[in-house]
């Protein structure tokens, strides 16, 4: 009986870890910790972040990032430049082996250009990010404010 009580105890913990966690996985990567900001009005321009762990024994390369969000989603990149915030595009993000990005206010971020809907809250935004080595995996991200 006391078995059972310590099965159930650990089967909410895994849940509660793994829906807060918000794993997303494929064969080698696995997203983390994803989230997109909600739209501000008058803007069609936010961002999303999460961070993109690689299992595998070589490095993968983030190339592009579709959703039926926008037409257009680019990896962008903050930097300082002169002592001022710039961001810049990237081409790619590569995660070398057995190694994680994070993507993060102030540093590597998904910039989402030409919103087709308002982001709000309590929704899911699904993307597919594509990587090298013909892997690509969806994601839902939660909004956040
Ligand atoms: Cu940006």
């Amino acid at each position: 009986m006391k078995n059972n009580y310590f099965s159930i105890a650990l089967l909410f913990i895994i849940l509660i870890v793994s829906i807060s966690k918000n794993v997303y996985a494929s064969n080698v990567i696995s997203v983390t910790d994803g989230y997109i900001r909600a739209s501000i009005p008058g803007s069609d321009v936010t961002a999303a972040y999460m961070t993109i762990n690689n299992a595998g024994d070589i490095a993968m390369t983030l190339e592009k990032v579709i959703g039926t969000l926008s037409d257009r989603i680019e990896i962008h990149e903050h930097s300082m430049t002169h002592g001022m915030m710039t961001m810049r595009q990237v081409d790619n993000v590569t995660i070398d082996a057995k190694s994680k990005v994070v993507l993060q206010p102030s540093g590597l971020h998904l910039m989402i250009f030409s919103l087709k809907q308002k982001i709000t809250e309590k929704e899911l935004v699904t993307i597919t990010l594509y990587f090298s080595n013909n892997t690509k995996i969806n994601i839902q991200l939660p909004v956040y404010r």
